[in-house]
């Protein structure tokens, strides 16, 4: 890979063969709620008891002993340590497969599962227990303000200024694992275009912005990926 300058988007389908449920797969439902009514500030506002209750238990879905990264996140971890200082890797995922597979370079743009933020003064704290709407906040030590440190729709998605300046450079952009549905990553793949790089396509299936793309790979991303990259 003669590339100088590499910028990698991930999405749900690159955790899903380490067993965590994609976003837009089968029924997509959660309690009967679409996860899209769930993972919103206002649902937070109607409902903090549910929201809460999500992400409880997707927190403890990936702490389970078989929640593991798979062969795709350890390519990506070894295609840093071989492109040293070139390869940016960001992730729409809210979970730490990517690290815990040994990625350094990696920006979370939806936040991260093990987190939690204050509402008000945006102060993040890790977390790895159960949350509720009755938890004091280290912070300022009301209740109530703790929220999961996530990225709803209608927010805005964190470290733009970061990731829209290496695609404004980057020579390689791989999109991995994503259906293309959700903004403001959907339309890297056009910003990367703009920068002159070479864009590659790699999912189980077209994803709905894969006409913008150079190159598409379809496939199991822990099978097609580990391949593309040697
Ligand atoms: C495999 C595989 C295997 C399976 N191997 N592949 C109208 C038009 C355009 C935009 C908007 C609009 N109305 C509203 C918007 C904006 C909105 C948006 O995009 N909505 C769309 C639904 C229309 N976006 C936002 O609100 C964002 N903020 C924003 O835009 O701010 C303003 C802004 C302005 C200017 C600049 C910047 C910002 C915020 C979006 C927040 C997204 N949040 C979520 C929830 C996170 C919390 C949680 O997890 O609970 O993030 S939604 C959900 O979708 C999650 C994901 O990160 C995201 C993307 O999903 P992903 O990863 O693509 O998963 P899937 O399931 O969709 O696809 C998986 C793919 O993998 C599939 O294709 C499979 O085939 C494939 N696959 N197994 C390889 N083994």
């Amino acid at each position: 890979m003669g590339a100088e300058s590499i910028v990698i988007l991930t999405g749900a389908g690159i955790s899903a063969e380490s067993g965590i449920r994609t976003f837009r797969a089968a029924d997509g439902l959660w309690e009967d709620h679409r996860v899209e009514d769930v993972a919103t500030p206002e649902a937070f506002l109607r409902d903090p008891e549910l929201v809460h209750r999500f992400y409880n238990e997707r927190r403890q879905g990936l702490l389970a002993p078989e929640i593991q990264p798979n062969p795709a996140h350890y390519a990506l971890a070894e295609l840093e340590a071989r492109h040293s200082g070139s390869v940016l890797l960001v992730t729409q995922n809210i979970d730490n497969l990517h690290e815990r597979a040994g990625s350094h370079n990696l920006l979370h743009m939806h936040g991260e599962l093990l987190n939690m933020r204050c509402g008000q003064s945006g102060e993040v704290s890790f977390f790895e227990g159960a949350s509720s709407p009755a938890d004091l906040c280290d912070c300022c030590g009301e209740a109530g303000l703790l929220r999961p440190d996530i990225v709803w729709f209608g927010e805005m998605p964190m470290h733009m200024d970061r990731i829209y300046s290496a695609l404004d450079s980057c020579d390689l952009f791989l999109s991995i694992g994503t259906s293309g549905h959700v903004y403001p990553a959907a339309g890297f793949v056009e910003v990367a275009n703009a920068a002159g790089a070479h864009t590659v396509e790699l999912n189980l299936e077209p994803s709905r912005v894969e006409s913008a793309f150079d190159e598409h790979i379809y496939g199991a991303a822990s099978e097609v990926l580990p391949t593309y990259i040697t």
